[in-house]
C-alpha cells in the first residue's frame, strides 16, 4: 500500500465478480499500477498516435484508438482486420510492454484461463461525450481465448447484452483499475459505453482509456479436423 492510497476518496476493495456465463470483473485488479500503466499508453501514443478510425460504411469512430503487439486492430473503407502494421507510421506497432502482458496473464490466470498469450492489445481512448455503440468483437481467430480489458481514468458505463442486439442491456460500471475477463460463452454478447460523463479523474482529467488484450490467431491446431 502507498501513502497515496491514504487519499483515496473509497477504498477500492479487489473483489472478484461473475458478470455473466464467461464473464468475470475484476474489481481493483489493476489498482497501484494505473499511472505506471498510463505512462506506457503515452509511449505508444508518441509513436503510434490515437486516431479516429473510418468505419466500412464511411463514419469516423467516436472513440480515438491506437495498438501495441504484434497485431493492432484497424478499421477502414475495407473493412475490419488485425494488422502487424500502423497504417499511419507504416511501421510495426509499438511492442506490447512487459507490464501489459504481465497484467493480462495475471488477470486471465484469475479468471480461470491459463496460458493466455495475448498478441494484439487495442487502446481506446474516450473523452466526454465519446461513446462506443452496441458491438460484436468477432475478428479474432481463435474463439476459445477471452478477451482481457483494463480500464483507466475516467469511470464509464459498459453496456452488456446479449447474443442478439436486440437483447436486453445491463449497465456495469467499470471505474479505474478495474479489469474485465470475457471468455467461455459472454465471448460473442453485444456491448458497448455509454457516452462518457464530464469527470475529474486524478491521473486523467475527462478521459476513460481502456485497453484490450486479445489473442487473433490459433495457436496450436488442437482439436481440429484436417480440412
Ligand atoms: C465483451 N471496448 O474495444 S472493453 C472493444 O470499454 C470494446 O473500450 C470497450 O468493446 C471499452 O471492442 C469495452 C470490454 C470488452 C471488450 C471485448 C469484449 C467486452 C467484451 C468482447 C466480448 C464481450
Ligand atoms: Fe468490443
Amino acid at each position: 500500500m502507498t501513502s497515496l492510497d491514504l487519499f483515496q476518496d473509497q477504498p477500492r476493495t479487489r473483489t472478484i465478480e461473475a458478470l455473466d456465463s464467461g464473464a468475470v470483473v475484476l474489481r481493483a485488479f489493476a489498482h497501484g499500477q494505473e499511472a505506471a500503466l498510463l505512462q506506457e499508453v503515452a509511449a505508444i501514443t508518441g509513436v503510434s498516435p490515437f486516431r479516429h478510425l473510418i468505419t466500412p460504411g464511411g463514419y469516423r469512430m467516436s472513440v480515438a484508438m491506437t495498438n501495441c503487439g504484434e497485431l493492432g486492430w484497424v478499421s477502414d473503407r475495407s473493412g475490419y482486420r488485425y494488422d502487424p502494421i500502423d497504417p499511419l507510421t507504416r511501421q510495426r506497432w509499438p511492442a506490447l510492454p512487459a507490464s501489459f502482458s504481465g497484467l493480462a496473464v495475471r488477470a486471465a490466470a484469475a479468471a480461470g484461463y491459463d496460458e493466455f498469450a495475448p498478441e494484439a492489445c487495442l487502446i481506446n481512448r474516450y473523452d466526454a461525450g465519446t461513446r462506443l455503440s452496441l458491438h460484436r468483437d468477432q475478428d479474432e481467430e481463435d474463439a476459445s481465448a477471452p478477451i482481457v480489458s483494463v480500464s483507466l481514468g475516467a469511470a464509464a458505463t459498459f453496456l452488456w447484452g446479449g447474443l442478439r442486439r436486440s437483447d436486453k442491456t445491463m449497465r456495469v460500471r467499470l471505474e479505474s483499475g478495474d479489469v474485465v475477463v470475457w471468455g467461455g460463452a459472454s465471448r460473442f454478447v453485444y456491448h458497448g459505453v455509454a457516452p462518457l460523463k464530464e469527470s475529474a479523474h486524478p491521473l486523467t482529467g475527462a478521459v476513460r482509456i481502456n485497453v484490450t488484450f486479445r489473442r487473433v490467431r490459433q495457436r496450436v491446431a488442437a482439436n481440429r479436423a484436417p480440412h
